[in-house]
Parts: structure tokens; sequence; C-alpha cells
């Protein structure tokens, strides 16, 4: 509550979401660059979307709340990484890997945790590279190192990902809809995994004809 009304009232609650916001300018910039780059090199961009979204206040709380987390911005400095998100969409597997290789070897950013749900998909079949990663922004006093939460994901991980989340917030399904969906949802992230390999290949073939 004490939360809520200073977010309502207060500067600093105003400063500490903008750092955030600058975070997700930096990233976006870089996978900007990267495929920029990417196109005069290799004829064709890697990168077909890029979404960024600032965590809601509500949501932050909720998390805090779930986590049983105390309630301050150092608290949700210290344990809250996904404040700042960045999604990333390609086309081809291969591309996530060599993005995310890109990044990675920056200077300026430092990895704080990898969850590759690619090659270990969730239970669910949810798939999709996860990063954390802190970067630098540079404000009017100092240079602030800030964490950006980014998921990598191919357009058909992604299509899935975004129907599963609809059936995840459908609180009316009845025990045996919600089965026999996540069964069906099962059966497409295995269909959509091959297809994305398929195309893989082929794509990759293709390039060494280049
Ligand atoms: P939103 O609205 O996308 O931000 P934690 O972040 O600590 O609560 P965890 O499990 O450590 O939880 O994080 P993880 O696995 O890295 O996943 C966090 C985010 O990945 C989720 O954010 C989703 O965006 C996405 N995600 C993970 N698993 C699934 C899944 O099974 N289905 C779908 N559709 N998306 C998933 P949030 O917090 O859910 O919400």
């Amino acid at each position: 509550e004490f939360l809520r009304i200073a977010h309502e009232n207060l500067d600093p609650v105003q400063d500490f979401l903008t750092n955030y916001e600058c975070a997700i300018m930096e990233i976006e910039t870089k996978f900007n660059v990267l495929n920029a780059r990417f196109s005069i090199k290799y004829d064709g961009n890697p990168i077909e979307s890029i979404h960024t979204r600032l965590k809601s206040w509500d949501s932050i709380i909720d998390k805090l709340n779930r986590k049983h987390l105390p309630f301050s911005l150092d608290s949700i400095a210290k344990n809250i990484f996904d404040v700042a998100g960045v999604r990333v969409v390609c086309s081809f597997v291969d591309d996530i890997y060599t993005l995310a290789d890109c990044l990675l070897s920056q200077d300026d950013i430092h990895l704080i945790e990898k969850k590759d749900y690619i090659k270990n998909p969730k239970e669910n079949g949810y798939r999709s590279l996860h990063l954390i990663v802190e970067v630098p922004i540079f404000t009017e006093k100092e240079p602030k190192n800030m964490p950006v939460e980014i998921q990598l994901r191919t357009i058909a991980m992604d299509f899935w990902a975004s129907l599963e989340h609809k059936m995840r917030y459908k609180k009316n399904l009845n025990e045996e809809q919600l089965q026999r969906l996540s069964h069906e949802m099962m059966y497409c992230a295995d269909r959509s995994a091959e297809l994305d390999d398929r195309m893989n290949h082929v794509h990759e073939e293709l390039k060494k004809e280049d």
C-alpha cells in the first residue's frame, strides 16, 4: 500500500522506473545494430521483430507478494530481474544463438543468468532462450548497471507462447478442457519445434550456396 501511494505521489519511483526504461532502450538499440550489421553481411535480417515492456507496477507488487519479499525499491532492485523486458523474435533458431553470442561478447554486457528452454523445453512445451543481463546506463550523475530480461524466440515459438498464455489466463476452463487443451498444446509444441528444425536446415543449406 505504501508503495502504491508512493507511486502516485513521489518522484523516486518514477526515477527508479525510468532507469529500467533506459536499459530497455540500450538493449533494443544493440539488437537493432546487430540486425543492421547482419543484414549487410548475410543478405537478410535475422530479427523479425522486437517487443519491449516495462513490468507494470501492479505486476511488480504481485511478484514481491508471491515471493514473500519486502516492499521497497531496494528489494525490487535486488530481487526482481524482469522489470525491464525485451523480446526478440527471429525466423530461424540458429539466428537466436548467433544474436545471443554477439550480445554477450560485448564488453559492457554482463550475463547474470541464462535459461535455455529451447534445448530444454519446459514441461508444457514452452521454448525460448532467456537471458538476464546487466547493461550500464549513463545517467546525469553516474553510470548504473541495470538488469534486463531478454527472451529470444522464433516466430513459431512466439505464436505458440501467445496461445498458451491465452489458455493460461482463461479462468473458466474446466479440468477436462484444461487437460485436453494442454495435451493439444504439447502436440503443437512438438510439431512446431520440428518445423523450426527443418526450416533451419533448409536455411543453412541455402546459405552455403551463397
Ligand atoms: P510477463 O507478463 O511475460 O512478464 P520468475 O520470472 O522468477 O517469476 P521464472 O520461472 O524464473 O519465474 O522465469 P522464466 O522461466 O525465465 O519465465 C519468465 C517469463 O517467461 C514469463 O513472464 C513469460 O513471459 C515467459 N514464460 C515462461 N514460461 C512460460 C510458459 O510456460 N508459457 C508462456 N506463454 N510464457 C512463459 P511472466 O512473469 O509470466 O509474465
